[in-house]
């Protein structure tokens, strides 16, 4: 059976990767909405050789809409209660509903179990988080957690198409020997504004009263929610890095228990959307070359810290906009279409 569909914010860089997902993975949409502010209603887009325009949306989009992919940003506050109360499912890769406890907040190879109390809204982690879960999960199902540390260096993808467009401006600049005005990074909305390119800017998203950065606590909260393990004790700095698309993330377990590294690598290899390429003696391990434009998480770097008495240290990347956040809520409708909870 197909599915009357709609995506809200198509005409962004994790709208537009939607589009591409459903063409590549066959979705089984029926009718195909593609919805955004006002700002992007008449851009017109091509969908499996269709032509789409995109429209406003409004209270009365979401008519006979039975899956709505919602691509993420404020907007979702508003339209998630609409669309749900005229029958559809909303898988939302904002953040405004991920920490509320009516809402599973779902990576499909982590906790596929929680969908089932969904009551309208399904909630996408965001991008960090899913990435690093993608490797935690398989890990604690063999030793126990008790402690993460994790760093990360964030593609500028996770700020959006401007945030890549700011990158590649700011390389040109570079080579061509002009001025660079840095106007997006580390926030549009921030009263100011760094240079990316050759740079690193330890500041994703608003600091909180504790110092943390919104992003920080979001992999500490998030993290600790979709393993169910409140009890977890998990600690992040999140930098943004000049890569376009794909995050990495440097991340030490403490285990109650002990883990080898051979253990460790084939529970990874084992773990579904989960690749191992760690071969020191031959220089592999992965990086946001392999890894940018794919749908796989790749660990690498797998070794023992010798510090403690059972921990790890890997790395991890992950594309930003296909797992870290289009493939990911895709696959929560493909899981959900799959076993006929919609
Ligand atoms: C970043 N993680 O890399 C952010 C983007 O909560 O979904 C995604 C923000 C979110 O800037």
């Amino acid at each position: 059976r197909t599915y009357n569909t709609a995506i809200l914010g198509a005409t962004g860089a994790v709208g537009q990767e939607f589009i591409n997902l459903i063409e590549e993975r066959n979705f089984p949409f029926k009718n195909l909405k593609l919805l955004a502010s006002k700002r992007s209603a008449g851009t017109k887009l091509m969908v499996k050789g269709k032509e789409y325009v995109v429209e406003e949306a409004t209270d009365d989009s979401f008519k006979d809409v039975e899956i709505a992919l919602f691509a993420g940003g404020s907007i979702s506050k508003h339209f998630a209660p609409v669309a749900v109360k005229a029958g559809a499912v909303v898988i939302d890769n904002s953040s405004t509903f991920r920490m509320d406890p009516e809402v599973p907040l779902i990576v499909p190879e982590v906790n596929p179990e929680a969908i089932k109390d969904h009551k309208g809204i399904i909630a996408n982690p965001n991008c960090s988080t899913i990435i690093m879960v993608m490797a935690l999960k398989p890990l604690d199902n063999i030793a126990k957690m008790k402690r993460v540390v994790v760093s990360t260096y964030q593609a500028v993808s996770g700020g959006g198409k401007e945030a890549m467009e700011e990158l590649e401006e700011q390389l040109r600049a570079i080579a061509e020997g002009t001025p660079i005005e840095p106007h997006i990074l580390p926030g549009a909305s921030m009263p100011k504004h760094y240079q990316i390119a050759s740079n690193l800017i330890p500041q994703i998203d608003v600091f909180q009263d504790n110092l943390y950065t919104k992003e920080e606590m979001k992999m500490i909260n998030e993290t600790r929610k979709i393993l169910s393990d409140d009890k977890l004790r998990v600690t992040a700095t999140t930098v943004r890095v000049p890569v376009l698309r794909s995050h990495a993330e440097s991340v030490n377990v403490e285990f109650d228990d002990a883990i080898s590294v051979e253990e460790a690598k084939k529970a990874l290899q084992a773990f579904p959307g989960v690749v191992v390429r760690d071969n020191p003696d031959e220089m592999e391990y992965p990086m946001p070359l392999f890894t940018s434009g794919k749908d796989d998480v790749e660990v690498g770097r797998i070794r023992l810290d010798e510090s403690v008495e059972y921990g790890l240290n890997f790395w991890v990347c992950g594309d930003q906009i296909r797992k870290g956040a289009a493939l990911n809520a895709l696959q929560i409708a493909e899981y959900m279409i799959e076993h006929d909870m919609i």
